[in-house]
């Protein structure tokens, strides 16, 4: 049976950045997410089948090859192992965004390849036990299996079924909550994620003190979101991610992900807020350089028109949160 799935990407608001088992890809903290809505979407068609010799992916229309088709027959084997099926699969994924950052990153890539391949394979698994499944895939994608405000619980136990994403709050919550995203002139790839954040744990001393910080961070988060106080929420996020990129640095060989644009981005933020005199947008950065300024929609032109004119800034969209992942009717192939 085919099953088709779109996911939407997230955007961290306290960050995930550390792995305390690379095998189940489990955190050392959790961490909290807005869902994006679908202008960044994936789109993922599974089909699972005994004709297949081995697994096909087609990402954008290129099939993959290698370790990128490694990596995704890795995932699909916690599906087969759960249904107890040998059969292969074909897949087809497209997304709205550029996919040069790869299907390996994509949050929203491998919440949808969960949920379209839990469905070909006739799995009947929770959105809980689905999360843990997603996790395995890439860390972030977790919390994609669910629109609004997410949270991404660390847990305690060596296998990781209780390190799953949890609703905090539907989109519906927050309605005029904005995210807008600048894109910045590209440059050579950086270290990846997956190898920043490990060599993050083994070397960095700020780190320690990241995590020993977190629960209350976390619990700020929590308690400024369900309030819905802009001004606290924009705070804890933007320094949040100050101290995320705080503990990059403090890493050795050092991790740089952002460049003159994002900091001249802080800077403009910075300024932005104080001629208003009080907290109106609030930036949070990624393992890369393009901004992401949080608002509401009331001020969100005049952030897209103050992103617009920073120097390096090559397109500026303003998203809203999204509702979640979505079955599809029309298949991929
Ligand atoms: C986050 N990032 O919380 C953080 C903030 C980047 C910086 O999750 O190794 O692609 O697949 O679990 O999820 C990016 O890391 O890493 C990420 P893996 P992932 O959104």
């Amino acid at each position: 049976m085919k099953s088709t799935f779109l996911a939407t990407s997230n955007i961290a608001l306290v960050k995930y950045w550390g792995k305390r088992d690379t095998r189940f890809n489990l955190p050392t903290n959790g961490s909290i997410s807005a869902t994006m809505d679908e202008q960044l979407k994936t789109v993922t068609t599974v089909e699972f089948s005994p004709k297949l010799k081995a697994d096909e992916a087609t990402l954008e229309g290129k099939p993959l090859q290698g370790r990128d088709l490694q990596r995704i027959s890795d995932h699909l084997n916690i599906f087969r192992h759960a249904a107890a099926s040998a059969q292969k699969a074909k897949i087809v994924s497209e997304n709205s965004f550029p996919s040069s950052a790869g299907f390996a990153s994509s949050a929203s890539g491998y919440a949808a390849l969960t949920l379209a391949a839990a469905k070909a394979i006739g799995l009947k698994t929770g959105m809980a036990e689905l999360s843990t499944m997603a996790r395995r895939g890439s860390g972030s994608a977790c919390r994609s299996m669910f629109g609004g405000f997410v949270e991404w619980k660390k847990g305690t136990r060596e296998e990781g079924l209780d390190s799953l994403a949890l609703q905090l709050h539907p989109a519906t919550h927050w309605k005029d909550f904005r995210n807008v995203i600048a894109t910045v002139r590209k440059e050579p790839k950086k270290v990846s994620s997956r190898k920043g954040m490990m060599r993050t744990t083994q070397t960095s001393r700020l780190f320690q003190k990241r995590l020993e910080a977190m629960p209350y961070t976390l619990q700020e988060m929590r308690e400024a979101l369900k309030e819905k106080d802009l001004g606290r929420v924009l705070t804890i996020a933007m320094r949040e991610s100050n101290q995320m990129h705080a503990t990059m640095l403090d890493t050795f060989p050092p991790l740089a992900y952002l460049n003159d644009a994002s900091l001249a981005v802080i800077h403009e933020v910075h300024a932005f807020n104080d001629a208003a005199g009080e907290t109106l947008c609030g930036y949070t950065f990624d393992a890369g350089p393009n901004p992401h300024v949080l608002t509401n929609e009331r001020n969100s032109r005049a952030v897209q028109a103050m992103l617009a004119q920073v120097e390096g800034v090559e397109s500026v969209r303003v998203c809203r949160l999204g509702d979640g992942p979505k079955e599809l009717k029309k298949h991929l192939f």
